[in-house]
C-alpha cells in the first residue's frame, strides 16, 4: 500500500467517526435547524471567543468569505506572498469580491510589522485603501511554521489603531495550538476573523469553520448563499467536525513528532530545507539537492510513497491521522534509499 503524505487533507474518516456521522440526526441548515451543526458552530465560536460562527465546505470558501465580508471592491488586501490565500485560491480575491492583493515577502513566512506599516497605504485617492490584513497560522508553504504571538499581537493592535480588519486563515490553527501550548483564543483575539479547518490534522472528511463577531458571520451567511454554499442535511458532517475536536486535537502532537523524525533523517541526508527548528508542526521542507522535484517525486513514488512539489526546488512531506509508526519506518526507509 502507499504511503500518502501529500497532505493531512488525505485522512479517510475512521470507523468511529463513520459511526457518528451515520447516527447523525439532521435537520435543514438553510432554515438554521440541523442541531448538531448550531452545536458545532457554537462549540467552535466559544472555542475561539467570537460571538457567532459559519461552517463551510472549504477552507478556500472560508477565507473567501472573509475577504467578501470585510472589504468592498478597489480595496487592497495584504497577505503573505507564500500564503495560502495569494498562491492557492484561483485568484478569488479579484474574481469573488474586487479586492487587489498586495504581497509581501515574509522571513520563512513570517511578516513582521514594520513591513505591514511600509506596505499600509496613506490616505490619498491615488492608493488603494488598505481594507484588510491576513496571516497564515501555521505558514503551510513555510513549512508548517508557528507564527509567535507578539509578531502578531504588534500587527493586529497596528490595524485596530487604523482601521483595518484582519483576519486569520487558521487552516491549521489547532497544530499551532499544540506547538506553542497556547489556547486557542489567544490567537483568535488578534484577528476580527478566524477560519478553521476541521479536514486537515483533524481528520474530518470536509468542512471549515469561519468565525468572527455576529454581525460579520451575518454578513458572510448572506455570501455563502450567494455563493452557492448553503447546504440542506449537515448534520452527518456537523458529528464529524465535533468528534474531530473531541478526539483527534490533543493527539496533533503525534502527528509533529513523527514529523520532526522524518526532519532528523532528511538532515541527515543533506536536503533539509532551513534546520530543525523550522520543523515545528507536521510539515517537512525538502531543499532538492539536483533541483528537480518533480524527478524526485516520481522516485519516491517508485518506492511507494506520495509526496507533494511546492515548487522546482521543493518538496513537501505531511504528517497526519492516518499516518502510522510503522508507516514511519517506512517512509525513512524509502527517504534512504531514494536520497541515501
Ligand atoms: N491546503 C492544501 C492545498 O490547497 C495546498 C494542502 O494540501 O495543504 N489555508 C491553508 C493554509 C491551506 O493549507 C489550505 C489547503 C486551505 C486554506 C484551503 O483549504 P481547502 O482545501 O479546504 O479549500
Amino acid at each position: 500500500m502507499m504511503i500518502d503524505l501529500r497532505s493531512d487533507t488525505v485522512t479517510k474518516p475512521s470507523a468511529e467517526m463513520r459511526k457518528v456521522m451515520y447516527d447523525a440526526e439532521v435537520g435543514d441548515d438553510v432554515y438554521g435547524e440541523d442541531r448538531l451543526m448550531n452545536e458545532l458552530q457554537n462549540r467552535v465560536a466559544d472555542m475561539l471567543n467570537k460571538e457567532a460562527a459559519l461552517f463551510v465546505p472549504s477552507g478556500t470558501m472560508s477565507n473567501q468569505l472573509a475577504i467578501r465580508s470585510h472589504t468592498k471592491p478597489g480595496d487592497e488586501l495584504i497577505c503573505e506572498y507564500n500564503s495560502h490565500i495569494f498562491n492557492y485560491e484561483g485568484g478569488g480575491p479579484a474574481l469573488l469580491s474586487g479586492v487587489q492583493v498586495h504581497p509581501l515577502y515574509g522571513d520563512f513566512g513570517i511578516l513582521n510589522i514594520d513591513q505591514i506599516k511600509a506596505a499600509v497605504r496613506p490616505d490619498d485617492h491615488h492608493f488603494a485603501a488598505t481594507g484588510l490584513i491576513a496571516l497564515e497560522n501555521t505558514h503551510n508553504r513555510a513549512g508548517g511554521v508557528v507564527y509567535p504571538l507578539p509578531v502578531i499581537e504588534a500587527i493586529s493592535n497596528f490595524a485596530k489603531t487604523n482601521g483595518i480588519r484582519t483576519h486569520l486563515d487558521g487552516a491549521r490553527l489547532m497544530n499551532a495550538v499544540i506547538a506553542s501550548g497556547l489556547d486557542p483564543a489567544a490567537y483568535a483575539d488578534q484577528f476580527d476573523s478566524v477560519s478553521l479547518c476541521l479536514s486537515k490534522g483533524l481528520g474530518a472528511p470536509i468542512g471549515s469553520i469561519l468565525s468572527g463577531s455576529a454581525e460579520f458571520i451575518d454578513t458572510a451567511h448572506r455570501f455563502r448563499k450567494v455563493f452557492g454554499g448553503g447546504m440542506r442535511q449537515v448534520g452527518s458532517l456537523a458529528a464529524a467536525g465535533l468528534y474531530a475536536l473531541a478526539h483527534h486535537v490533543e493527539r496533533l502532537v503525534e502527528d509533529h513528532d513523527r514529523a520532526k523524525d522524518l526532519a532528523e533523517v532528511c538532515l541527515e541526508l543533506g536536503v533539509l530545507e532551513h534546520d530543525l527548528t523550522w520543523t515545528q508542526t507536521n510539515i517537512v521542507l525538502l531543499a532538492c539537492p539536483e533541483g528537480d522535484a518533480f524527478e524526485l517525486e516520481a522516485k519516491f513514488e517508485k518506492e511507494g510513497l506520495l509526496v507533494s512539489v511546492v515548487s522546482e526546488k521543493r518538496i513537501r512531506l505531511v504528517t497526519h491521522l492516518d499516518f502510522t509508526d510503522k508507516q514511519l519506518e517506512k517512509t525513512k526507509q524509502i527517504l534512504k534509499i531514494v536520497l541515501g
